[in-house]
């Protein structure tokens, strides 16, 4: 322990002259658990009680400030004293106190600042009250004690984009009192506390603080929340409780503490909890860990959309890349390409012209695949068929030094035997990234059988790196998301062929949450790519039992609409907004009329049960088949690769809120209708009949 007297596990306090220190050590983040609120107030009474100090400096040992109440703690019964007393008792302390924060003062931690008498930030630091990103409120006395430091307006900038703010701009707002160098915070918080014993260092508390009313930022924050993210609850309780801030402080954390617990009370809130620690979760399995080989310099094989957003995202990262195309042609499209999404994430403020610059230089093009023997990594990123890929990877056999890692960006096919093209089958694996490459955050990385420990350690380590969300798949058809994608996608069009429009099927999958409904989506990616994965299918030969899902696409294609590449999908993209294409209601009437099909009426919760259902359906196969390690990584693949909405967490945090038993009784239901499609695996049964779920199977 920092200071001489404990008192608790985390927190201990001592004096330095007339200053007395409040040290905080419970990591990782110094998170507010039982331990620390315990600590906190014993330790605040007893130097007012021995009454030797003129003033009292909080910090924290480790890497943070605190970063919030304990999130573990979320859901489980509440230990008493709750923070909100805890921080009440910090705030009526006689003697002023002073933070003193370094990294992260977020949530609960920022909160705690707010309460002493004077908050101070070493350069660099952040601090924020992110509580919406987790579907719940600042519930400690954030959203009453920010506006009377600073003002309703940044308190609701604060609050409602859950945004880490530096604290040089906290300074510029009253959210800050001081900007000091970074150092010590145990020198900091003595020196400052001198400071305040000199009144140098000016304290005040904050429930003596007025907020002024500002009822124009609270109605257009409102709108804004509402029309920005109409699902989410808790955005406008955060505005609401903002609102109350002009009440005396006790009715407004009263108030507060509303708004709070219908948040807390939300299933929206575990949805996003699951997704905060599940993101962690993905890389926190023994795969991801030990030894791994060096990332210095990637090559991309490839200049198109797949292999210039990959190139791209390396160099963001700041790794250097030599990408290699077959004709110049090509390479001039792929450098292009990749120039414009530099100078995009300029355009949109991500990174300095400097930055980018710098970015670009890291980039060599070159049309010999010799290029690529100094590597340490190479992405294949060409077309989609085996045989192109087994001749590419042949040749790196003979081209790639020892231990360069050869990896294939395919989206379906068999990474063994992408591998056995090689002599070195322990040296390659599957990176699965999503489009744009770029932008989006997942990666699947996909274990070959003989892929080596440390080759799949250095997959994550490039995750890491590109600030992707790396989740571990075995090899199948499709690995994780599009085999899944490929078994609830018939369901869209089966409830196309057996009554709805696609129009309606979107519409109600985006107001479960979806950015955008799947025809929209096939539209976006371009009708082909399902047409060739089809034809692929019909060649290899489909299941008898298994009915044809896609007619009314197929027609589509075959009239060249690709959707918004061709201007022509479900949808028409002329002017505006996409309208439905007329003519494709034709093709589905047709469709009908051939297979003899009587459209029926689907309501929008159908079309979502079903969808869901089938979804859920092949993701607990990918589960017990072990293709996923857990039902976190599942969830962790759609949130980060499919737009699946994140306060729902993901289809299988969202099959718990339904639960197995109805999960199979509707199975069974629709099975009458199409006995081969709907199977009920055998684990969803076991589930039913023992009670066990999803989460269960977790860690
Ligand atoms: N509670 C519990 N565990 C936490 C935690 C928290 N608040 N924050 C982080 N961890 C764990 C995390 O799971 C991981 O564990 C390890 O710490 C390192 O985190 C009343 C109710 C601080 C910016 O939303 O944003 O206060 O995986 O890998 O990338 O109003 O963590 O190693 O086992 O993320 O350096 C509000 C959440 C809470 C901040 C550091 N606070 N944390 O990022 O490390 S609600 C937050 C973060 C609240 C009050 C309300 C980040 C970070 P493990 P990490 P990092």
């Amino acid at each position: 322990m920092a200071e001489a007297n404990s008192t608790s596990d985390a927190v201990s306090y001592g004096y330095e002259g007339e200053v007395a220190l409040i040290c905080i050590d419970n990591p990782p983040v110094n998170a507010t658990g039982i331990a620390v609120r315990e600590g906190l107030v014993a330790a605040v009474k007893a130097i007012n009680e021995e009454a030797k100090a003129k003033a009292i400096a909080i910090y924290c040992a480790g890497r943070t400030f605190i970063a919030g109440a304990d999130i573990r703690e979320f859901g489980k019964p509440p230990k008493m004293p709750s923070l909100t007393e805890v921080l009440n008792d910090l705030e009526a302390s006689a003697i002023p106190t002073v933070s003193i924060i370094h990294g992260t003062a977020l949530g609960g931690g920022y909160e705690t600042a707010l309460a002493t008498h004077a908050r101070v930030g070493m350069k660099g630091a952040k601090f924020g009250l992110p509580e919406v990103l987790l579907g719940i409120i600042p519930g400690a006395g954030g959203t009453q004690r920010l506006p009377r430091v600073s003002s309703v307006g940044f308190a609701l900038d604060i609050a409602v984009s859950g945004r880490h703010a530096p604290v040089e701009e906290g300074f510029e707002k009253g959210a800050i009192d001081r900007i000091v160098e970074p150092g010590d915070p145990r020198e900091i918080a003595i020196a400052m506390g001198q400071e305040v014993i000199a009144g140098t260092l000016p304290t005040r508390r904050t429930d003596q603080i007025e907020a002024k009313a500002d009822p124009e930022a609270i109605s257009n924050t409102l709108a804004m929340v509402q029309k920005k993210n109409p699902h989410l609850i808790n955005l406008a309780e955060c505005v609401k409780a903002i609102e109350a801030a002009t009440l005396p402080l006790a009715e407004g954390l009263a108030k507060e503490r509303e708004h709070f617990m219908t948040c807390m009370n939300s299933p929206q809130r575990s949805g996003l909890i699951h997704a905060f620690f599940g993101e962690r979760a993905v890389s926190n399995i023994p795969e991801a860990k030990g030894d791994t080989r060096p990332l210095d310099k990637i090559g991309v094989i490839g200049g198109g959309t797949m292999g210039s957003g990959i190139t791209t995202s390396c160099l963001l990262a700041g790794i250097p890349v030599r990408l290699i195309e077959v004709q110049q042609e090509g390479l001039d499209r792929g450098v292009a390409t990749i120039t414009k999404n530099l100078d995009g994430a300029v355009s949109r403020g991500k990174m300095s012209q400097d930055k980018r610059d710098a970015a670009l230089a890291m980039l060599e093009p070159s049309l010999a695949m010799e290029d690529l023997a100094d590597v340490d990594l190479v992405i294949e990123a060409v077309f989609e068929k085996m045989e192109i890929k087994k001749d590419i990877f042949g040749k790196l056999d003979t081209i790639c030094k020892p231990g360069a890692i050869l990896a294939s960006n395919t989206s379906y096919l068999d990474v063994n035997q992408i591998a056995e093209m090689t002599n070195r089958p322990q040296d390659v694996l599957g990176l699965h990234f999503f489009s744009p490459a770029h932008v989006m955050r997942l990666l699947e990385i996909v274990q070959g059988a003989k892929t080596a420990p440390d080759a799949l350690a250095t997959g994550f380590a490039l995750a890491k790196k590109l600030k992707k969300v790396g989740v571990l798949a075995q090899v199948c058809d499709g690995f994780i998301g599009n085999r899944i994608l490929g078994h609830y996608g018939k369901t869209n069009a089966y409830l196309v062929l057996d009554g709805a429009s696609p129009q309606q099927v979107d519409t109600a999958l985006e107001a479960f949450g979806f950015a955008m409904g799947p025809n929209k989506v096939g539209d976006l990616a371009g009708l082909d790519i399902g047409y060739m994965t089809r034809q692929r299918k019909k060649e290899e030969g489909m299941d008898p039992n298994e009915r044809y899902a896609g007619d009314v696409a197929d027609k589509i294609c075959e009239n060249g609409w690709y959707g918004r590449k061709t201007g022509k999908g479900y949808y028409m993209y002329e002017t505006g907004a996409p309208v439905p294409n007329p003519e494709v209601e034709k093709i589905i009437d047709d469709v009908r009329a051939e297979k003899g099909i009587t459209p029926k009426d689907f309501s929008d919760q159908d079309i979502v049960d079903r969808y869901m259902t089938a979804m859920i359906a092949e993701a607990t196969r990918v589960v017990e088949d072990g293709t996923a390690k857990r039902p976190v990584d599942v969830d962790m693949v759609f949130l980060f690769g499919y737009g699946f909405p994140r306060f729902r967490g993901g289809p299988l945090h969202y099959a718990d809120t339904i639960g197995a038993k109805e999960l199979v009784a509707r199975m069974e239901e629709y099975a009458k209708e199409d006995p081969h499609y709907w199977q009920v695996p055998e684990l969803l049964r076991k589930m039913a009949a023992d009670g066990t779920t999803f989460a269960d199977m977790n860690w």
